[in-house]
């Protein structure tokens, strides 16, 4: 007799997650601190999502919100403050003086796995629910005010119900493909070109970043900590890294950086290297019913502004907002600002990020094109108010989110 199919197990909570990088995370982590319950199913193992390297660069608005939401404390000691980076071409360096520029912002090089790895730990120190390794995740009922998130774990089966399902499981995760095709308008963009990043044991050359834009392509000096450089380097799409052994690399990285005052550029063990296709990538509306789509799972920008983990915060920040006024008021309408608030602020970075692609990475196909973009970039390092509104943009708004404490009532629902 064919085994009798296992009972689910069944379990409730107020906001189902699915996903647990940044933006899974943090809304759960802004949730909790309101008092409204969650549930973060993860497909990966914890090991796997905190060694996974990603992101670098945080947003001052970023980092305000991690210290407000109580995930600041490592970061305040480790992170890496820049009030200024650098535009490089022609051999020549310019100094963008973006603090400065932009009344006081900074940005902060956190790697975004130590993110993760803080907001975990707080998860787990404060005993709310997550569940990594989760297979098989469905969401059904995304349609009524009782949405469930079913899945497997260890082999068991498992329902969760819940008011609301948060889709924060990145681009390749279920949320996105649970809306109906006929309720969802995909916006999308290629580039003809990638990034082959670079790890290694080395300590930068540079106190701030250095973007490289250079008729072999563009590259990007950054780093992770005092003693790890991360670098970036314009490649064709369809790069194989077998193709580019360590000396390549450096030797590439040196011509790319080259300046006319002697700069020299230290090489030291490289310990993984990847590529990053580029793209751009909107879903509209980020809403359907019950379910909330947050971060990656609605949209992908080139990562050359630095965008993507900035923009999957805040989201978080204005969903979490979102759903505490449902909480506490019952007023449907708070739900429904979600998209259009995140939509306008998503096509800002997506438009930023596009612009700073186009700025700084080489088409060899069009010299008119080149003399176009050495035009602009000398635009913005010969005036004020053209590297003002650069760095406005590059900076990232300041966080202006409402963190809340405790909720007092239940809604009538
Ligand atoms: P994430 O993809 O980080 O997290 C989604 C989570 O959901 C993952 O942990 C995944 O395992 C999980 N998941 C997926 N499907 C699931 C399912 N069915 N069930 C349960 N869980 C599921 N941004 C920058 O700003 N700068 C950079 O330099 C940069 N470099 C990048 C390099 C790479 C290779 C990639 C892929 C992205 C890079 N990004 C960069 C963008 C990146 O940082 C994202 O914007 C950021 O991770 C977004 O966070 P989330 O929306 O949480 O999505
Ligand atoms: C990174 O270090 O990952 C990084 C920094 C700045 C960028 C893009 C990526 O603009």
């Amino acid at each position: 007799m064919e085994d009798a199919p296992q009972s689910s197990e069944s379990s409730r909570t107020q906001v189902g997650i699915v996903g647990a990088g940044p933006a899974g995370l943090l809304l759960g982590r802004l949730l909790e601190l309101a008092g409204v319950e969650s549930v973060i199913v993860e497909a990966r193992s914890r090991e796997y999502v905190e060694q996974r390297v990603r992101a670098g660069l945080l947003e001052q608005g970023t980092v305000d919100l991690l210290h407000e939401i109580g995930l600041g404390r490592r970061l305040a000691v480790e992170a890496l403050a820049h009030e200024g980076f650098e535009l490089r071409f022609g051999g020549v360096r310019h100094h963008v003086p973006m603090t400065e520029l932009t009344g006081g912002r900074r940005t902060f090089m956190y790697g975004q796995q130590e993110v993760v790895k803080d907001a975990i730990a707080a998860r787990v120190e404060s005993g709310a629910p997550i569940v990594f390794g989760v297979e098989e995740v469905s969401l059904e009922g995304l349609d009524t005010p009782a949405p469930t998130i079913r899945y497997r774990h260890e082999g068991a089966p498992h329902l969760m119900r819940c008011d609301f399902v948060a889709g924060c499981d990145g681009f390749h995760g279920v949320s996105r493909p649970a809306i109906p095709a006929a309720r969802l308008r995909e916006h999308a963009a290629d580039y003809p070109f990638a990034w082959l990043g670079v790890l290694a044991a080395v300590a930068p050359s540079t106190e701030e970043l250095i973007y490289a834009a250079h008729e072999s392509g563009f590259a990007l000096h950054s780093m992770r900590s005092p003693e790890v450089s991360r670098f970036y380097l314009q490649v064709p799409p369809a790069t194989d890294l077998a193709e580019w052994p360590d000396e390549r690399i450096w030797t590439e990285l040196r011509l790319r950086l080259a300046t006319d005052d002697g700069w020299q550029l230290a090489d030291g063990p490289i310990v993984k290297k990847d590529l990053t296709l580029m793209r751009s990538f909107v879903a509209e509306p980020m809403s359907y019913g019950s379910l909330f789509l947050a971060g990656d799972a609605a949209h992908i920008v080139p990562p050359t502004a630095a965008k993507g983990l900035n923009l999957a915060a805040a989201d978080v920040q204005l969903l979490a907002d979102c759903l505490v006024s449902w909480y506490a008021s019952g007023d449907r309408s708070t739900l429904e600002r979600y998209s259009p608030e995140a939509l306008r602020r998503v096509w800002q970075a997506q438009e930023f990020s596009r612009s700073m692609t186009a700025l700084l990475h080489h088409d060899s196909g069009s010299p008119f094109a080149d003399r176009l973009q050495r035009a602009r970039l000398g635009g913005i390092v010969e005036s004020r108010a053209a590297s003002t509104a650069f760095c406005e943009s590059y900076v990232g708004a300041p966080f202006a989110g409402r963190i809340h404490r405790g909720i007092t009532r239940e809604p009538d629902l």
